[in-house]
């Protein structure tokens, strides 16, 4: 398998081959690593698609929502890819298959491809593999691709660096602390979703909607000009889904006409090669050797200062090429 037959595949949007290079993008292996370099290296970085981030507390359903708007989306005529990125999969172990069989329709449609990634296995982390995950559906034809992620409090940082626009999906109720989302998480989201606003709880969604609505209103929106609207959804029976739909296509087309887009995509991908060098950095050192121990114990106890360390410790680096 050369890049040059992987990157051709993919173009011609062969799923094995769109499959095998992710794999070799989120391996730990190097010569997997770089074959998925060159891969990459032969396809386009920016292509006019709609990256979508989709956050939320564990249990909101993101999932059963991502199904019914995946299955919108198909039926619109769109190539829909999914990333579902798990921070918790390398803890619980099963919770990333749960999330592949909670999208049973649109597991099922040939239109849609749906990936659940391990999270934090590789260095660079959630961000350097989802980054290149991304790349690699839209060069297989997929115009959608939609980034899941549990909300963690990092993780919406990451996924809103990965994607154009970021949705936060949320439960009705939650009270005054608004479900313990952080102001930080708040201000990056493009848009904020009350999903099961259906049966017992609908009411109590309005109420939601209302909150979120004035707390977003105290907060500085992520682009000056643009303040995240509220809206009411419920997955489980499909109301709201299509309107969500319109407004993360009315964003999307402000964010372009803004000349937003573009730049928010340039500035990402050079926060990823600086990602990429830290890890570079960070790959060749022997993480546990005793000379790291006694300077860790060093500038522990302030006997070394942490720059003086630092350079220690890259010194030990140079030493080693
Ligand atoms: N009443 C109601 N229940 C829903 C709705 N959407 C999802 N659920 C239920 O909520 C539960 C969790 O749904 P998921 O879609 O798996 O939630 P998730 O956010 O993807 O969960 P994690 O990935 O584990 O964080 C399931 O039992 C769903 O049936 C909705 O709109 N209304
Ligand atoms: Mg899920």
């Amino acid at each position: 398998m050369t890049p040059e037959t992987l990157a051709s595949d993919i173009r011609a949007g062969s799923r094995p081959a769109l499959a095998k290079a992710i794999t070799m993008a989120e391996s730990t292996l190097a010569k997997d690593r770089s074959l998925a370099a060159d891969t990459l290296r032969l396809l386009p970085q920016q292509a006019s698609t709609i990256r979508l981030g989709i956050s939320g507390p564990p249990g909101v359903g993101k999932s059963t929502f991502i199904d019914v708007l995946g299955m919108h989306l198909v039926g619109r005529g769109h190539r829909v890819a999914v990333l579902a990125v798990d921070p918790t999969s390398r803890r619980t172990g099963g919770s990333i298959l749960g999330d592949k069989t909670r999208m049973p329709n649109l597991g099922q449609a040939p239109e849609a491809f749906i990936r659940p990634s391990p999270a934090g296995q590789t260095l660079g982390g959630v961000a350097a593999n989802t980054a290149e995950a991304v790349v690699l559906c839209e060069a297989a034809g997929f115009n959608i691709v939609i980034v899941e992620t549990v909300g963690v409090g990092q993780s919406e940082t990451e996924v809103a660096n990965l994607t154009d626009l970021l949705l936060l999906l949320v439960s009705p109720g939650g009270g005054d602390d608004l479900q313990g989302i952080k102001r930080g998480v708040m201000e990056l989201a493009d848009l904020v979703v009350v999903n099961k606003a259906d049966g017992d709880l609908e009411l109590t969604a309005r109420t939601t909607a209302v909150d979120y609505g004035n707390a977003l209103h105290l907060m500085k929106p992520r682009h000056p000009g643009l303040r995240a609207p509220v809206l009411l959804a419920s997955a489980l029976k499909g109301n709201g889904v299509e309107e969500v739909w319109e407004q993360v296509q009315d964003i999307h087309t402000w964010l372009a006409k803004e000349g937003l887009l573009k730049a928010q995509r340039g500035d990402q991908s050079v926060q990823r090669m600086w990602q990429a060098v830290r890890a570079g950095l960070l790959a060749g050192l022997p993480g546990a050797s005793d000379e790291i121990s006694d300077l860790e114990d060093g500038v522990r106890t302030g006997a070394i200062a942490p720059q003086a360390g630092a350079e220690a410790i890259l010194n030990l680096k140079d030493s080693l090429r």
